[in-house]
């Protein structure tokens, strides 16, 4: 039977900054990306010559994207998310003048993902931003960095636009709270009355594109991309589930913006409480107004929330601090894993915003082992993704509209947390180690046939 509709869009995702390397190539300008080696959460460094970062060769799609697609194309991908660095475009971020050959390069990379039948969809701003914007102008603090991205993004639009019909805003937009330098381009210590401000720039940057997008390609579908941190009660006190609330919304808010097109009163309670202070003026509240087409997430895991400190504090979390589940498993970099969580959260953000569902990230990142013969047998990774698909499948029966499914890094690519290759999502093996060592030859996982016939048959052989 088949489980899924016939226009979903089956295939991955990667980012720029994880998989183009070339850093320096094509006149492209510093990013964010490049003065964090170790990683989103990790320091922020002074390059020097010489200086090794894991990044600056990644997978070096930006050469070898033509056999990489042509695998995609191999397992039937109908689309692949990645994102364009804005620092090829504009390589200090402020200039007039977008650099030619960053936009040839997207040029040539769309029209081969064409040539397979694969669907560009495409993250303005994939957790990288031009470091000189941070370096003049301090960040998205300075409500100047609007007007930056306005240009950015009304270029790619106008260059792209016969090429690409899904566009993203930010990735994981939420992600600011947790990593400022990585989402905003803020120092770790910036004070929440900054990082709030620079968030509420990003918003607005992320609604004058929809509205532009919507302008300019009236054919395109514009989307923003959360990083769907969802939260249970660690138990059914009513304290508890306030807490989990508290929590959920935290996140949920950058949704509830780019929907309905202002904050909602649980976030102006917040401000009020926390003393601070947004500057919103007339014209921001305005632009806010354009709603996106349709809501792209990313879920990996689920975590608990306790209103008990003893608890909290005895609990060790995740990365976002997110507590235990004492019901589920968890991968060996101990996120927990959740099929189920899938499709609460696909229903939750349904009955929610009403909007098509685009899950643009899911995966398991785990250490792969090349057999003697070649051959990776990742039967974890598959088991992984075949449950959460079932609960695709469930939420598509629960009546949720799905538009699609990309897996995240369905190449090997290196890690934005950890900053390593040995964290792998592939289906594709990509041989590189930690130390940038390896031939950067590609392999072909067991996965690799696993998602080639789940898309050929609609996941019928899930
Ligand atoms: C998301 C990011 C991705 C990606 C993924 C997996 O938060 O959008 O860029 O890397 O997480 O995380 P990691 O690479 O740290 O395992």
């Amino acid at each position: 039977m088949q489980r899924f509709p016939e226009h979903f869009l089956w295939g991955g995702a990667i980012a720029a900054n994880q998989a183009e390397g070339a850093y320096q190539l094509g006149g492209k300008g510093l990013s964010t990306s490049d003065v964090q080696p170790q990683g989103i959460f990790g320091p922020v460094i002074q390059r020097q010559d010489g200086d090794f970062n894991i990044k600056d060769v990644a997978i070096d799609f930006y050469h070898r994207y033509p056999e990489d697609l042509a695998l995609m194309a191999e397992m039937g991908f109908r689309c692949l998310r990645t994102s364009i660095a804005w620092s090829r475009i504009f390589p200090e971020g402020d200039e007039t003048e977008a650099n030619e050959e960053g936009l040839a390069f997207y040029e040539r990379l769309f029209d081969a993902m064409a040539s397979h039948g694969i669907e560009p969809v495409i993250t303005l701003s994939h957790y990288e931003m031009p470091l000189a914007l941070v370096q003049r102008y301090g960040g998205w603090q300075d409500r100047r960095l609007i007007s930056f991205f306005g240009r950015y993004a009304r270029t790619v639009f106008q260059r792209f636009g016969r090429r690409v019909k899904y566009w993203l805003t930010f990735n994981e937009i939420n992600m600011s709270l947790h990593a400022p330098f990585t989402g905003v381009g803020m120092a770790a210590n910036s004070s929440p009355q900054a990082i709030y401000q620079a968030i509420h720039h990003q918003l607005v940057a992320s609604a004058r594109a929809v509205r532009d997008c919507h302008a300019m390609l009236p054919h395109a579908q514009i989307g923003n991309m959360l990083l769907g941190g969802i939260v249970y009660p660690l138990s059914c006190h009513p304290d508890d589930m306030l807490e989990a609330l508290r929590q959920n919304r935290q996140w949920l808010f950058f949704g509830d913006v780019q929907v309905h097109g202002r904050y909602p009163g649980y976030m102006e309670r917040f401000f009020r409480e926390q003393q601070i202070q947004l500057e919103i003026s007339p014209q921001d509240r305005e632009d806010l107004q354009h709603a996106v087409d349709f809501i792209s997430f990313s879920y990996y895991m689920s975590g608990c929330a306790t209103a008990d400190p003893a608890l909290q504090q005895r609990l060790r979390g995740n990365i976002l601090d997110l507590l235990p589940n004492p019901h589920l498993p968890s991968s060996e970099w101990g996120w927990q894993i959740d099929p189920q969580g899938l499709r609460y959260l696909l229903n939750l953000l349904y009955d929610r915003y009403r909007k098509p569902l685009f899950i643009v990230e899911n995966g398991l990142g785990a250490r792969d082992v090349v057999a003697e013969d070649g051959s990776v047998q990742d039967d974890y990774r598959i088991r992984y993704l075949n449950d959460h698909l079932l609960q695709v499948a469930e939420a598509l029966q629960d009546g949720v509209e799905v538009m699609g499914y990309t897996s995240w890094g369905p190449i090997d690519l290196v890690s934005a947390s950890k900053a390593q290759m040995s964290k792998r999502y592939g289906f594709i093996y990509v041989d590189r180690d930690d130390d940038g060592q390896g031939s950067l030859e590609r392999l072909r996982k067991k996965s690799f046939f696993w998602y080639r016939d789940v898309i050929a048959s609609q996941g019928a052989s899930l």
